[in-house]
């Protein structure tokens, strides 16, 4: 049996005129075309696109979508996680492309280990103002009246919220989920471990209170290439798991 790939913030931006986004995104579908043919799965931990805004505003993107319909008809089952950049992909996109769009906490059986699969910024509760903004984000009416915006104002909102979201997330070193909000939830709801992004420090630890111990795998963002996890069929919970590069597959 093959694999199973997980990969997190991608972050594509096809509006970018940077070099090393267009070196990435040409990297993102190699490494579909690869995916394809040596794992039976992908999951892409949310933040696969630098920002969503709607279902419309697909042009810039119509070569990776092209590239994930193809690896999905050569028979790669793809789960996409919401990030918080694109919390937006909506049903009609998982139809047009083949995917699955995966619920925000996702707690699925890997080998006998209970996984949490999740973007991870459910569990950033160290920060109030970030939580109140993913709050008003999440709300339905909201996203609502957001979609129905014209294109050029939806842009520029998600422009402003990409700069605003850099400057804490990427420069602030102590970003990062709470420890005792995540094993809260993992005690609750049996967790064994988790896998997630969005913290872009990529990392496999143990996280364990007086009752409770749970291995903790933080995904890498890509820059063209990202550090990534291959869960083969008969790893268990006690095997070493270690980071691949996507440009080895
Ligand atoms: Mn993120």
């Amino acid at each position: 049996m093959k694999p199973i790939l997980f990969i997190a913030d991608i972050h594509l931006d096809l509006a970018s005129s940077n070099i090393e986004d267009s070196e990435k995104n040409s990297h993102f579908c190699d490494f579909l075309e690869r995916a394809a043919h040596v794992a039976s799965e992908l999951y892409i931990l949310g933040d696969l696109f630098e920002y969503w805004i709607g279902d419309d505003y697909t042009k810039p993107f119509t070569k990776p979508l092209d590239a994930i319909k193809h690896a999905v008809t050569s028979g790669l089952k793809i789960h996409i996680s919401p990030g918080n950049r694109d919390f937006l992909l909506s049903p009609d996109f998982a139809e047009q492309t083949g995917t699955r769009l995966l619920d925000e906490i996702t707690i699925t059986d890997l080998n006998g280990a209970r996984t949490l699969i999740t973007h991870g910024d459910y569990f950033c509760t160290d920060d109030p103002a970030y939580m109140k903004l993913r709050k008003d984000f999440r709300n339905k009416e909201w996203q609502q009246q957001f979609l129905n915006m014209p294109l050029q104002q939806r842009i520029t909102f998600a422009e402003h919220a990409r700069s605003q979201s850099n400057s804490t997330t990427t420069i602030n070193n102590t970003y990062d989920i709470n420890q005792e909000s995540l094993l809260q939830f993992a005690e609750k709801n049996r967790i064994d471990q988790i896998i997630y992004g969005h913290i872009h420090r990529p990392q496999i630890k143990t996280i364990e209170s007086e009752n409770l111990k749970i291995r903790s795998i933080c995904l890498g963002d890509w820059h063209p290439y990202g550090k990534i996890i291959s869960y083969s069929p008969q790893q268990t919970l006690t095997d070493k798991i270690s980071f691949i590069s996507s440009n080895d597959i």
